[in-house]
C-alpha cells in the first residue's frame, strides 16, 4: 500500500498525470524517514524540515501536518515495516505546462515505505570518497525534487568505484556529500560546514552534533577547505540511510591510518544507543 494525498490506496490503483509539476519541473519537496523496529526515527523535525523546504518555495501542503504524521504510521503498519525507510514526497500539482506557478495550486503528496537493512558493513568498514566540484544551486538548505547536482555528483563517485562525491565549492569550501553532511576531525575537534543556504541540514547532522557534545568532544560549525579535508585524522558522514559512516579514503589517498577512527566508532556506539532507546519506549 502506498500513500495518494490522505489515504492508503494498492500502488497499482495510482496514476500520475504527465502534467504533474514534479515530474515535469521537479517543482515540489521531499523527505527521507528511516523506521528502525518498526517506529519513526526524528520524524518530527523530518516534518519540520518538510514544512519549511514547503514554506521556502511558496508552496502550501495538501493538509495539516499531524494528519500526515497519523498516516505515515498507518503506512508503516500496512506495509508491516520492522527496519527500512519512508519517502514521502509533495509537489506543486497538475497544472498546464508554464514556468509561473499555477493560480490555484493542487499539491499532490505520495510516501511510500520500503523495508531497506542498515548498511553495516559499510559503517563497519568505512567507505571511499571522491571530491567533486559543487555545482548545485544556491538553496540546498531546501529539500528539493531537483537533485541534478547530487545525481551528477554519486555517478561520478560510482564510475570512479567509490561510495560518495564530498562537494566542494568554487570557493575551495567543502560544503557536504551528494547525499551525506561530512565532518571532519582534526587534534581531537570536529568541524563541519554551518548550516546555512550551501548544505542540507541533515537531521542526522543535528543528532551527531548532539552525540559529540555528550561525548565531550568539541564541535566547529566552521567551513574548511580541500586542502584540511585530505589532511584530517577523521573524516565522517552523516544521513539518514548511511547513519554516521567513516570514510577511509578520498581521491584514492587514505584517510588519517586508512580505518575507520576512533571518534567515529565513538559517535556510532552513541547513534546505537539512541536506536536502542526508540526499542524500549515501545516496548
Ligand atoms: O537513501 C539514502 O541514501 C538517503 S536518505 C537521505 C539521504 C540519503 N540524504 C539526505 C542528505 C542529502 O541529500 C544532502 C545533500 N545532504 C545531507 C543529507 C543528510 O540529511 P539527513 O540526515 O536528514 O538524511
Amino acid at each position: 500500500m502506498i500513500l495518494v494525498q490522505d489515504q492508503l490506496k494498492d500502488q497499482s490503483e495510482v496514476r500520475i498525470d504527465i502534467e504533474d509539476r514534479g515530474y515535469q519541473f521537479g517543482d515540489g519537496v521531499y523527505e527521507v524517514v528511516r523506521i528502525y523496529n518498526g517506529q519513526y526515527f526524528g520524524m518530527d523535525e523530518h516534518l519540520e524540515r518538510l514544512e519549511r523546504s514547503a514554506k521556502e518555495i511558496h508552496m502550501t501542503l495538501p493538509y495539516p501536518i499531524e494528519l500526515l504524521k497519523t498516516r505515515l504510521e498507518k503506512l508503516a503498519e500496512a506495509n508491516d515495516i520492522n527496519d527500512g525507510h519512508v519517502y514521502l514526497q509533495i509537489t506543486r500539482g497538475v497544472a498546464e505546462r508554464t514556468h509561473q506557478f499555477p493560480a490555484e495550486p493542487t499539491p499532490f503528496l505520495v510516501a511510500y515505505a520500503r523495508k531497506s537493512p542498515r548498511p553495516e558493513n559499510k559503517m563497519r568498514e568505512g567507505i571511499t570518497a571522491i571530491t567533486t566540484e559543487d555545482i548545485r544551486w544556491l538553496r540546498c538548505d531546501i529539500k528539493s525534487l531537483n537533485l541534478l547536482g547530487n545525481v551528477l555528483g554519486k555517478q561520478k563517485a560510482m564510475d570512479a568505484k567509490c561510495d560518495e562525491s564530498i562537494f566542494i565549492r568554487s570557493n575551495d569550501i567543502v560544503t557536504e556529500g551528494s547525499s551525506t553532511n561530512v565532518y571532519i576531525l582534526k587534534d581531537g575537534e570536529i568541524f563541519t560546514h554551518p548550516a546555512n543556504n550551501f548544505i542540507l541540514n541533515g537531521i542526522t547532522r543535528r543528532v551527531v552534533l548532539e552525540l559529540a557534545e555528550e561525548a565531550g568532544i568539541t564541535v566547529h560549525e566552521k567551513t574548511f577547505n580541500k586542502q584540511e579535508l585530505m589532511d584530517a585524522d577523521e573524516v565522517i558522514i552523516s544521513s539518514t540511510t548511511m547513519e554516521v559512516t567513516p570514510v577511509i579514503s578520498i581521491d584514492g589517498k587514505q584517510v588519517g591510518t586508512g580505518v575507520p577512527g576512533k571518534v567515529a566508532r565513538t559517535l556510532q556506539e552513541k547513534f546505537n544507543e539512541r536506536i536502542d532507546k526508540l526499542q524500549s519506549v515501545k516496548n
